[in-house]
């Protein structure tokens, strides 16, 4: 077969730490992004490689652009690929960028260990419904989650839960509000995404991207 093929790449980045910390892994596979999201109102910014193109979506859409195939690959924190359940998408590669942990965090005064051994039911909130719904069931605690978007640490200083789950990285938003972390639920990373198809169709575009992300990430400990 010698039908041309797009080999049109487009990558789903998130603004901020994702977007700095993907930047030298792009650079060891020689692609270099030719303008600043923080500074430049662009959702789709060039690369040196004209074939290569980068949009700037919200973290926790990242998953949904690659699924679809609106992006073909894309990089998404562990917390954002459980919520979004991983339909459609090839997951090769832990870059081990962004990193962080996910806990469980009451406040100062709250006294979690009695109130989990007296069986009694939790209020908890947190954006990350799906992995705190199986956290507690797997422990046997029972929760009302209570769904936020943001700045979950404000939940238990105005009454509005018992705990929140969150991501903490150097703890000091817990601390700032006078929380504390009482469970590690897990540690998070970000991913390499890929879109099913796109790895079959882009391969051969794809696979010298993905080699050059693989070593350099392995060369963070
Ligand atoms: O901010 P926005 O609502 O647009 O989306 P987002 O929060 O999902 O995006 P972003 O860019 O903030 O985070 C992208 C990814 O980075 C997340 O999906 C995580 O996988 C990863 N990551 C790593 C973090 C953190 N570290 C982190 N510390 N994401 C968020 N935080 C927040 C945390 O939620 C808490 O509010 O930082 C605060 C705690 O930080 P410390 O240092 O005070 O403990
Ligand atoms: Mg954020």
């Amino acid at each position: 077969m010698n039908q041309p093929m797009n080999q049109q790449l487009t990558l789903a980045l998130s603004k901020g730490r994702i977007f700095e910390e993907t930047l030298p892994l792009l650079e060891a596979a020689g692609i270099m992004v030719t303008e600043n999201p923080e500074t430049s109102r662009k959702l789709i910014l060039p690369t040196n490689d004209k074939d290569v193109r980068v949009i700037i979506v919200r973290a926790s859409d990242v998953p949904t652009y690659v699924q679809y195939g609106a992006a073909d690959f894309g990089v998404a924190g562990k917390d954002v690929l459980i919520e979004h359940g991983g339909e459609g998408l090839y997951q090769p590669i832990d870059l081990r960028i962004a990193k962080c942990r996910m806990s469980v965090a009451v406040s100062a005064g709250f006294d979690y260990a009695s109130a989990v051994r007296q069986g009694a039911r939790l209020r908890v909130a947190t954006k990350y419904v799906q992995t705190a719904r199986e956290h507690f069931a797997a422990k046997g605690v029972h929760v009302d989650l209570i769904k936020l978007y943001g700045s979950m640490e404000l939940a238990p200083l105005v009454g509005l839960s018992d705990a929140i789950v969150d991501l903490v990285s150097t703890g000091s938003t817990l601390k700032a509000n006078n929380l504390v972390e009482v469970e590690h639920i897990m540690d998070i990373s970000s991913r390499l995404v890929v879109n099913r198809a796109a790895l079959k169709l882009k391969r051969e575009r794809l696979q010298p991207i993905l080699e050059a992300f693989e070593r350099a990430s392995k060369r963070k400990e």
